[in-house]
C-alpha cells in the first residue's frame, strides 16, 4: 500500500436532541473525517475530538491543525504503509491522542480493505454482536428524565447510564430505581465534576445498587480516586485519567479503578486501545467500549473493540438514530438491545455519497510526495 494522500473533511450533524453534561451542552456533532487514498485503497477515520476542549484538553480545530501540519508530514515522510506504523511514526508528537487516532484509524482501515480482513479480525474480536448502552445527559427535570429512560429502555437498550453532577446525582438515581427497579443496569458518570471532599455525598449513591460511578474526580486526581474507592461501595470506573495502557496498569495496582472505560480516541489508537483491553483482562478488571457521539465510521471501529472478550460490560455504543436522524454510513440498528459487528473488510461501512455531500462544510486535499 502506497498513500497517495489524505483528504481532511469537516462534517456538521445535528444531534437528535441536545447532550448535557457537568461541562456543557452539544447539540451539534462537528467531525473531523481523513479519508487517505493509496494506491490500491481508500480508508477512512473519525476524529472524536469535541468542538471544545471541555472533555479533554484537545478539541477539534486543534485536531485539524496538528494532524495537518505536524503529523502527515511525518506520514508522508516514514513512508507510512500501515495502521501499525503510524503510532511509531507520531511517538515524537506528544499527546494529541485523538488526532493520532483519526490517522491510525484511516490507515488501518485502507490496509485492512486491501487485505479483505475486518477491524474486528485484526484487533481480536470474538463476537459478532455486542450489547448496548445508552448514555443520557442531563435533564431540565426528573420528569422529563424518566420519558427518556422509559423510551430507550422500550428500544431495547440493555444498560442506563445517566449523567450527574453536583446537585444531580443522588435525586435522579433514586426516581430511576423508583420507576423501573432494582433489575435494570444503571450507573451514573460525572465527567469529573467531584472533589474527594464529595465522598460523603457520593456515598449516598450506595444504596441504589449501581454497575459503576464513572469518572467522579479530576482527570489527574489518581489518588483521590483511590481514597474514594475506600470510601463508596459503588465500583469507580475511569474514562478521562485512562491515557494509555501504562496509566491503565498503574491506576489499577493503586486502586483507583476496578473497571474502565475504553475509548480509542482518549488513549491514542485502537492499537493502544487493545493493549488497555490486555492489561486489564490481565488483571481482571472488566471494560467496556465508551463513545463520543460518533459517526456510523467510529461507531464501526468501537463496534469492532467492543467485540473483544474482555468487553463484559454494555458499552455506550448505542444505535445510530440515539444521534443523528441520517448518520454518514448506513444506520447502525439495535436488534434485541444489540448492534452487530460489520464483517466486511475494513470498517466495513462507508459514508453515503449524498449524505457526505449534504454535510460537508469544508475538505482539503494534502498530496503526498510521489
Ligand atoms: O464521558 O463518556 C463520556 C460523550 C462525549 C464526551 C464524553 C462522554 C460522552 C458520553 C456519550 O457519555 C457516549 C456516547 O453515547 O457516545
Ligand atoms: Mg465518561
Amino acid at each position: 500500500m502506497k498513500i497517495e494522500g489524505v483528504e481532511l473533511l469537516r462534517v456538521h450533524l445535528p444531534l437528535v436532541s441536545s447532550f448535557e453534561t457537568s461541562s456543557g451542552s452539544q447539540s451539534e456533532k462537528d467531525a473531523l473525517v481523513v479519508r487517505v487514498v493509496a494506491d490500491d485503497s481508500e480508508g477512512w477515520g473519525e476524529c472524536v475530538a469535541m468542538a471544545q476542549p471541555v472533555y479533554t484538553s484537545e478539541y477539534v480545530d486543534g485536531a485539524h491543525e496538528v494532524i495537518r501540519r505536524f503529523m502527515l508530514p511525518r506520514i508522508a515522510a516514514g513512508r507510512c504503509t500501515s495502521g501499525a506504523m503510524v503510532a511509531p511514526l507520531l511517538a515524537a508528537l506528544k499527546g494529541h491522542r485523538m488526532a493520532k487516532t483519526a490517522v491510525e484509524m484511516a490507515v488501518l482501515d485502507a490496509e485492512l480493505r486491501a487485505a479483505g480482513r475486518s477491524f474486528a479480525s485484526y484487533l481480536g474480536a470474538e463476537r459478532t454482536s455486542v450489547p448496548s448502552g445508552v448514555s443520557i445527559g442531563i435533564t431540565a427535570s426528573v420528569a422529563e428524565l424518566l420519558d427518556q429512560v422509559a423510551r430507550y429502555l422500550e428500544a431495547g437498550y440493555l444498560r442506563i447510564k445517566l449523567k450527574v453532577k453536583p446537585g444531580w446525582d443522588v435525586e435522579p438515581v433514586r426516581a430511576v430505581r423508583e420507576r423501573f427497579g432494582d433489575e435494570i443496569l444503571l450507573q451514573v458518570d460525572a465527567n469529573a465534576a467531584y472533589t474527594l471532599g464529595d465522598a460523603g455525598q457520593l456515598a449516598r449513591l450506595d444504596p441504589f445498587g449501581l454497575l459503576l460511578i464513572e469518572q467522579p474526580l479530576a482527570e489527574d486526581d489518581m489518588g483521590g480516586h483511590a481514597e474514594l474507592a475506600r470510601l463508596i461501595r459503588t465500583p469507580v470506573c475511569l474514562d478521562e485519567s485512562i491515557t494509555s495502557a501504562r496509566v491503565a496498569a498503574d491506576a489499577i495496582a493503586l486502586g483507583a479503578c476496578s473497571i474502565v472505560n475504553i475509548k480509542a480516541g482518549r488513549v491514542g489508537g485502537y492499537i493502544e486501545a487493545r493493549r488497555v483491553h490486555d492489561v486489564c483482562s490481565a488483571s481482571g478488571v472488566p471494560v467496556w467500549c465508551g463513545g463520543m457521539l460518533e459517526t456510523g465510521l467510529g461507531r464501526a471501529a468501537n463496534v469492532a473493540l467492543a467485540a473483544l472478550p474482555g468487553f463484559s460490560l454494555p458499552g455506550d455504543t448505542s444505535g445510530s438514530d440515539r444521534y443523528f436522524e441520517t448518520d454518514l454510513t448506513p444506520p447502525f440498528v439495535l436488534t434485541s438491545g444489540h448492534l452487530p459487528v460489520p464483517t466486511g473488510p475494513g470498517l466495513g461501512v462507508e459514508p453515503l455519497e449524498d449524505v457526505m455531500k449534504e454535510v460537508t462544510v469544508s475538505s482539503e486535499w494534502v498530496s503526498f510526495p510521489g
